[in-house]
């Protein structure tokens, strides 16, 4: 894993980004976001069991995978959203970069790789996307039914009660 302040400029999402201003797990720990390492799946189990995820699949984002699609894909999984729970991710091969929104609305770009598990909180705003390996296969965790709405950033949204408690909780 590593975290940096992403640097705005123009070129494919897929590019690193890199303003060169690192951020360390400590400032992701301050706006919710929590990393863990897991070399197996034993950890993801316990974590999984101590925050009440029965559930869990498996998620091929590729060319070769998705096919036709693919482009599309990544292009919408890089829209601006927050969900009304956390969203749980363990890298188990290749590579990702999940973008999220710090206190002074800056993005902070997290690169991820195979044994990576993050955790973002309900409210966060945030956006994904594959780096120029075009390759993730990620672990996806949730309670009960898969509940992945994404709600794209809007002046409505803000008012929206999970993001007023993520808001109340973390930015203030
Ligand atoms: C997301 O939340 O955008 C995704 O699930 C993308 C694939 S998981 C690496
Ligand atoms: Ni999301």
């Amino acid at each position: 894993m590593k975290a940096y302040l992403y640097d705005n400029a123009p070129g494919d999402q897929r590019l690193p980004h890199d303003s060169g201003k690192t951020v360390d797990v400590e400032g992701l720990n301050k706006l919710g976001v929590l990393y863990y390492r897991f070399p197996d799946v034993e950890g993801v189990n316990k974590l999984a069991s101590e925050r009440g995820y029965r559930n869990r699949d498996e998620i091929t984002v590729s060319p070769e995978k998705m096919g036709a699609v693919y482009e599309d894909k990544v292009k919408s999984f890089f829209h601006e959203h927050l969900h009304e729970d956390e969203e749980i991710r363990y890298i188990r091969d290749g590579y990702g970069y999940f973008d999220v929104r710090n206190k002074g609305d800056q993005w902070i770009r997290i690169h991820l790789q195979k044994d990576d598990l993050l955790i973002l909180p309900a409210g966060i705003y945030h956006r994904f996307t594959t780096d120029e390996t075009n390759y993730i296969q990620a672990m996806r965790l949730f309670k009960d039914e898969p509940k992945w709405t994404p709600l794209n950033r809007s002046e409505d949204l803000d008012a929206n009660e999970h993001r007023q408690t993520y808001v109340s909780q973390y930015l203030n």
